[in-house]
């Protein structure tokens, strides 16, 4: 393998200070050969948002997850239609967009989703060759190839269709230095971090679900092995748990460098109803149910974040006295009192152990939430933890009256 396919540092994680050793723990980063890859990618470029209000929640995503304000786009800069916020936190990019003008078709999207992912862009070192492989497996191209510049350079752009009205924008950032793309000003928080507070609460993004409709995960799964040319990582959900503990299916999708994981879910037939019709009758279609957000301090980011007014999912006290969880689980860097104090479910498996815990839905609507996830080697998504989450999720399912 020569030196140039072996993966480097992103810009975005040289800037956060990490190390691919860290990144290795962080998010299960691995070596791979990318010259023989049809459609290189890089990492996530950002995760990009719709909301209400992009003002405000851009000042949530501040004050209660800790993120920093990079740069922004909107009326006082020549853009009328929208208003969008750009966070960070480690290598993690958040965009945050709100339609200003009456007319515009960001409130369009907003009335038919409310809060939602509109965008999972990826950085790619290719933009064209990318497209060129999608365009010829099948995918469909929203956003030619093309270039925006200014005078901080040049980025290459183009984007393709994945489930639901979600898309890929494809990034090539490696000729621009300016805050985050052409178009965007640089702006710093005006929020104070407080005394104690971190500098951040996660590192990166982890991996980012996606919920489709009955019956389509595999076409789903399909299109990301032959479009992105992702591989299928061990990790599935059945139709054993599909019947016993909800109804549900599962298959995780990763890049060659496993920076970027995709995992897929489809509602199985059962006799109640799934965790994911309630989020595609809410979100009026398939879209990204959760985004993971990698920590290596979870217990210190769980404390911060519920003191600034982050839900949890509840987990009974059951699940933490269960001697076969204690026997299975074995010895983490914690007590196990630790964890039960604040929630955090565990999970072993052949490579290590992760701890993990899921928030109550972020907005209005059932339908978007997120998970920090603390990785000790396991390159898992906590399998030996769905029972007790999907138990935790269908309570609240029931308490919306949607079960
Ligand atoms: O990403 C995962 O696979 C885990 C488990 O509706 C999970 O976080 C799977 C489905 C779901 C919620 C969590
Ligand atoms: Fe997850």
């Amino acid at each position: 393998m020569s030196e140039s396919t072996l993966t480097a540092l992103t810009n975005e994680e040289v800037q956060a200070g990490l190390s691919l050793e860290q990144l290795k723990q962080l998010v299960g980063l691995v070596e791979y050969d990318a010259s023989s890859d049809p459609f290189p990618v890089v990492a996530q470029d950002a995760v990009c948002f719709v909301v209400g209000n992009a003002t405000q929640t851009a000042q949530f995503y501040q004050l209660a997850m800790g993120m920093e304000l990079e740069a922004y786009r909107g009326p006082e800069n020549g853009y009328r239609d929208a208003k969008s916020y750009v966070l960070r936190s480690g290598s993690a990019r958040f965009v945050f967009t709100g339609g200003v003008t009456p007319d515009s078709p960001v409130l369009d999207h907003h009335r038919r989703h409310g809060d939602g992912v509109v965008d999972l862009a990826i950085e790619v070192t290719d933009v064209d060759r990318c497209i060129a492989h999608a365009r010829s497996t099948g995918a469909t191209v929203l956003v030619e190839p093309h270039d925006e510049s200014d005078e901080h350079g040049t980025v290459r752009l183009a984007a393709i269709a994945t489930y639901g009205e979600t898309r890929h924008t494809l990034v090539d950032r490696s000729r621009y230095a300016g805050p985050y793309l052409p178009g965007y000003v640089a702006r710093t928080s005006t929020v104070q971090r407080r005394e104690g507070h971190p500098k951040r609460l996660f590192q990166a993004v982890d991996h980012c679900v996606g919920n489709v409709e009955l019956g389509r995960m595999d076409e789903w799964v399909r299109f990301y092995n032959q479009v992105l040319g992702f591989t299928n990582m061990a990790e599935f959900i059945g139709d054993d748990i599909a019947t016993d503990y909800s109804a549900l299916m599962s298959k995780v999708v990763a890049s060659g460098n496993h920076r970027v994981k995709f995992p897929l879910n489809e509602p199985a037939v059962a006799q109640r109803k799934s965790q994911i019709d309630e989020y595609l009758e809410f979100y009026d279609g398939a879209g990204c149910q959760h985004i993971a957000l990698a920590t290596n301090d979870i217990l210190r980011s769980v404390d911060i974040l519920r003191a600034n007014g982050v839900e949890f999912l509840d987990t009974p006290d059951s699940y933490y006295d269960d001697p076969e969880l204690r026997a299975r689980i074995g010895e983490v860097r914690v007590p196990i009192e630790e964890l039960k104090k604040r929630r955090i479910l565990v999970d072993r498996d052949e490579d290590g152990y992760l701890l993990q815990i899921f928030t109550k839905p972020m907005g209005d609507r059932p339908t978007v939430f997120y998970e920090f996830i603390e990785r000790h080697g396991s390159l898992g998504f906590g399998k030996g933890n769905f029972k007790a989450l999907f138990e935790a999720i269908e309570r609240e399912q029931e308490a919306r009256g949607n079960l």
